[in-house]
């Protein structure tokens, strides 16, 4: 039983401020200075979330990601480096409303007997967070909520996310045949770099890459990363900037992943040569996405849905080439913001199936697992590809029957320790990418070549209140207010290659509207329609 005067004690000093909190997509995210309650009470939920699965590891990762400096959050990781339970999000969300420090202990004790959990079970914790100054003061609120729940604590200091979910995974999976990686973060170095450089073998890289870390987390780590990949005669050059950590009001402002994708441009500090390989990484470095300028001086983006389709088309190719496409299925997942002619690509051209699930990756990485390989991303550059245990099984014991099958089957092997299977991770996907490219001997342009995207539209419309759009069929239709999405189908009739769909934000307090048709004006033109049809 958790000492109950401890447990109040140590919340009087994290008052709740006057608001109401809610475990998002991406957890608990707001203005730093109203987090430190939050923060208390997510470690009274991880005590409880690593007692009811006696004593594995949680993690907590400290961090606001792509947001403005001045912001950060704090979300939780499972046992196998995946997103909290959707079940226990509403916990979280009661805890941090619970109106007073006697209130609290009563719905963490209610939750304890409820939930069946053992509160003589162990439970282990670790947190790390990303660069911002906020970090610190709210790492100790978590400490002081875990040690008056007497849960085991090691502090990572600063890490990206995907490092965290690397570490949580390696250390619930230790000693077990799901091994996945040494419990440190010279081992997560290690583990991508060995494989990277086994996947690449003899092949060469066409230049080499320039990468905008958007002063966060992952600029630090990726110059860490690249002692470990080596700068070999045939290594991959790869130039880093935006990697100012040190400048606490730098982070994400006019660089990053986000900037590139939400202005489709390239950050103004990215000086690059046309044609050269541009990668923008977000502030906790899970999210990227690439571009280039062509000899015109046009900026092109490939981002999410590119990164997608490079890969479900590479991985389709190496499993046929080393002969197993009859024993994995392959599948590519998408939310509804994926450009249609992405899935018209992967369907029609590749000949993969294509699942769309609702917005935000834990919806998508649970349909990923329904794959042998699950390729997943968000058109916004958050993704990862999963191999199920079956495809590691024959990935691993198939006998090549030609040195061409034993090649490919080697590749993809390698492939399998290079990805990230526990989150969408932007080192990880930088390789991933660089390896691909490299294998097909594409350039930038090449790659842009595969598909011509519909131009498309998103934009925010703030509305009084966002909970009144239920939306279903993955989000891409509205149920209620009732009669809205007869409106908005009238006015999508009205375009050729013309969709729209609107859905309230699951992070922002907006509703958000895509639009995508056979010209930028329509595109621009059916946004405005259904935006003042839901405004
Ligand atoms: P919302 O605010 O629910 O649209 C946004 C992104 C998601 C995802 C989450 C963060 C778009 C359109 N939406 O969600 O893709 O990244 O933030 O988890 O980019
Ligand atoms: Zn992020």
């Amino acid at each position: 039983m958790a000492n109950k005067e401890k447990v109040i004690a140590a919340s009087a000093k994290h008052p709740r401020p006057d608001r109401i909190f809610s475990y998002g997509t991406a957890g608990f995210r707001m203005k730093a200075n109203l987090l430190d309650s939050v923060v208390f009470r997510v470690g009274l939920l991880a005590a409880l979330r690593s007692r009811k699965l006696n004593g594995q590891t949680i993690g907590v990762m400290i961090t606001a990601s792509h947001n403005p400096p001045e912001d950060n959050g704090v979300k939780l990781v499972d046992p196998m480096g995946e997103m909290l339970d959707q079940s226990w999000e509403t916990y979280a969300t009661s805890l941090a409303n619970a109106t007073s420090d006697e209130a609290l202990f009563t719905l963490y004790e209610k939750l304890t007997s409820d939930l069946k959990i053992n509160s003589e079970a162990p439970a282990r914790v670790i947190v790390a967070r990303d660069t911002r100054t906020s970090g610190p003061t709210l790492v100790a609120s978590l400490v002081e909520a875990l040690t008056a729940t007497g849960v085991e604590l090691t502090d990572y200091k600063i890490l990206t996310t995907p490092q965290l979910h690397y570490l949580v995974r390696c250390i619930n999976t230790k000693g077990t045949q799901y091994e996945y990686g040494e419990v440190s973060e010279k081992g997560y170095y290690e583990k991508l770099a060995s494989a990277f450089k086994k996947a690449m073998r003899s092949k060469k890289f066409d230049g080499g890459v320039v990468v905008d870390c958007a002063n966060g987390v992952g600029g630090p780590k990726l110059n860490e990363l690249i002692k470990y990949l080596g700068r070999g005669e045939d290594g991959l050059a790869i130039k880093v900037v935006n990697d100012d950590v040190l400048n606490p009001d730098a982070l994400n402002v006019q660089c990053g992943a986000d900037f590139v994708k939400t202005n489709q441009r390239a950050p103004p500090s990215v000086k690059a040569a046309p044609l050269e390989r541009c990668a923008s990484l977000d502030g906790d470095a899970d999210r990227i996405v690439y571009y280039f300028t062509d000899k015109s001086g046009q900026f092109h983006l490939l981002d999410g849905d590119r990164i997608a389709t490079l890969a479900a088309s590479f991985l389709a190719d190496l499993a046929r080439q080393s002969g197993l496409s009859g024993k994995l299925s392959i599948g590519v997942v998408q939310t509804a913001y994926a450009n249609g002619s992405s899935t018209q690509y992967v369907t029609e051209h590749l000949k993969v199936p294509v699942v769309c699930t609702n917005t935000g990756v834990k919806h998508l990485h649970h349909a990923a697992t329904r794959f042998d390989i699950g390729v997943y991303f968000e058109a916004n550059g958050h993704g990862t590809v999963l191999f199920s245990p079956q495809a590691i099984k024959h990935i691993s014991q198939h006998e090549p029957s030609s040195p061409a099958q034993a090649d490919a089957l080697e590749t993809l092997h390698s492939l399998t320790d290079l990805i990230n299977q526990a989150v969408g991770d932007a080192l990880s996907d930088l390789l991933l990418v660089e390896v691909i490219l490299a294998h097909k001997g594409w350039s930038p342009e090449n790659w842009l070549a595969t598909y011509k995207d519909l131009p498309n539209r998103l934009v925010r419309v703030e509305v009084k209140d966002r909970h009144i759009f239920k939306a279903y069929d993955a989000e891409r239709k509205l149920e209620s207010p009732v009669g809205v999405q007869s409106l908005i189908d009238e006015a999508v009739g009205k375009f050729s290659k013309g969709r729209s769909f609107a859905r309230a934000s699951g992070t922002e307090d907006a509703v958000r509207v895509y639009a995508e048709a056979g010209s930028r004006g329509e595109a621009e033109d059916l946004a405005g329609k259904v935006a003042s049809i839901v405004r």
